[in-house]
């Protein structure tokens, strides 16, 4: 047999395997089958490869997530130092490792100033949930318990936990499993060009903004516990907040001190050319999560970070905190995370995004702004969305059920490009260490797909 079809067949039982055994997130597990999964073997700077020997080009940086990009291998060796030292312990019985502690203090000395207490936890949603736990908790220990609504944002997504899920705002993520649970309410969001309706953009900012002052009012300022919003939407769309929006939201926020949860694990370590995008869209919160970029999806790690009010009262208030996970402050992802940290730092990656290929970046995909298909280019650092409308002009939107953003996304794959498709919105978020000739290549490809799908639609090309 010819290593091709020896190659060939493999994918075939992994395919069939996979199909018997393994239900995947966010996913039409019967359609998935019926089609066939494709299989990634492996990957190497921004490149992916696929089990027939197919290189993709992350656009997406996994899950938003390979800040240092793949095939790190002093990331290899950090794991397997720790797993050779310490492969496990925890931090429950007044104990604790070198990696986690160094990591709390490194987190703490690159957070804006104030968020200086570290609760470690394993996914995003995770570190969610456990946000809005010691945010009631704080409230508890103020001898306010009545303060106990979360509010957030339509659009937002916040993970997939009870808590997490009810704090999304993506209305499909509820009804399979009846959430979002009570107390917990949702206000508009900035969406400029979606919602906007051509007003200016910081008037609808603070038109939008004030939604919030309205919720609180209507809850009661009394019952209302906390906000939560990303600084810029990620999976709910790469939304961009007017200039005007932030600054209004945190002075809403102090009125009728309501604590601001900021979700920065899309935006954390180093996406918008800032250490954190609060830092981007001058943003000081309470309480902030993180997760994906703590080790570059190397290892599942996220954090909390707690600001001096909630950090002090939980801190001294003289009681054990009855949470944690098996796996907070795990000593191996932690060494992988303190690496990980240190290559950015090391090879000034997040310096490159503010100065260098973020601004390169977001010139090269505005110019897809020419095409056609293109209503909106939008993005910041290596974030970058790329909204197709039917008509640019009039700024009309295809229907829902036309799925064209998956249509495109599907000519990127067989183009060998992974972007997102958020709704008809295309999204790339890739690695931080992408060469400006990749990202040539990206908007090469990209451009190619737009034309693909305008034929498929019978519209113009560019
Ligand atoms: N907050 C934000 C802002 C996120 O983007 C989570 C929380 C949840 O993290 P975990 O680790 O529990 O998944 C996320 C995750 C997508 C996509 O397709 C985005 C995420 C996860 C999966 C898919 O854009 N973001």
């Amino acid at each position: 047999m010819s290593s091709k079809a020896a190659t060939h067949n493999l994918t075939k039982h992994w395919q069939e395997i996979d199909a018997l055994h393994h239900i995947h997130p966010f996913t039409d597990t019967a359609a998935l089958n019926k089609k066939g999964v494709r299989v990634i073997v492996k990957a190497d700077g921004i490149n992916l490869w696929d089990s027939e020997g197919h290189k993709l080009i992350d656009g997406m940086s996994g899950l938003w997530c390979v800040n240092v990009g793949y095939g790190r291998t002093e990331l290899a060796e950090a794991a397997y130092e720790a797993m050779k030292t310490l492969p496990y312990y925890n931090s429950f019985f007044q104990t604790t490792n070198p990696y986690v502690t160094e990591l709390a203090a490194k987190i703490a000395s690159l957070l804006p100033a104030g968020l200086s207490r570290i609760v470690f936890a394993n996914s995003g949603s995770e570190a969610n949930d456990t946000a809005l736990k010691l945010i009631r908790y704080y409230w508890n220990l103020q001898g306010k318990p009545q303060k106990k609504i979360h509010i957030s944002r339509e659009y937002a997504y916040h993970g997939v936990t009870m808590a997490a899920a009810s704090l999304s705002g993506l209305t499909p993520m509820h009804p399979q499993f009846d959430l979002p649970l009570a107390g917990f309410e949702k206000v508009p969001t900035v969406y400029w060009y979606g919602l906007g309706e051509g007003k200016d953009p910081n008037a609808y900012g603070l038109e939008v903004a004030r939604k919030l002052e309205e919720k609180i009012l209507e809850l009661g300022p009394d019952r209302v516990a906390s906000f939560s919003a990303e600084p810029i939407h990620g999976a709910g769309g790469l939304m961009f907040p007017p200039d005007s929006y932030w600054p209004e939201i945190q002075r809403i926020c102090r009125k009728y001190d309501v604590l601001l949860h900021i979700d920065e694990v899309i935006t954390g370590f180093g996406r918008t050319g800032e250490w954190f995008g609060s830092q981007t869209f001058g943003i000081a919160p309470d309480v902030m999560t993180m997760a994906k970029g703590i080790s570059s999806g190397y290892q599942p790690i996220s954090a909390v970070a707690l600001g001096p009010r909630m950090g002090d009262a939980i801190a001294t208030s003289n009681e054990e905190l009855v949470h944690g996970f098996t796996w907070s402050g795990h000593p191996v992802a932690c060494a992988v995370s303190l690496k990980n940290l240190e290559i950015i730092e090391r090879e000034k990656l997040v310096d490159r995004v503010r100065d260098d290929i973020g601004p390169y970046f977001q010139a090269k995909i505005r110019e897809l702004q020419s095409h056609p298909l293109v209503g909106e280019v939008r993005g910041k650092g290596l974030l970058g969305a790329i909204e197709l409308v039917k008509d640019k002009t009039k700024r009309t939107f295809f229907d829902r059920d036309m799925d064209v953003g998956t249509q495109c996304r599907n000519h990127c794959f067989a183009n060998g490009l992974v972007m997102r498709a958020i709704r008809d919105t295309m999204v790339l978020a890739p690695p931080m260490i992408v060469k400006r000739e990749e990202v040539d290549e990206i908007v090469r490809i990209a451009r190619r797909c737009f034309d693909l799908t305008a034929k498929d639609l019978g519209l113009p090309t560019g």
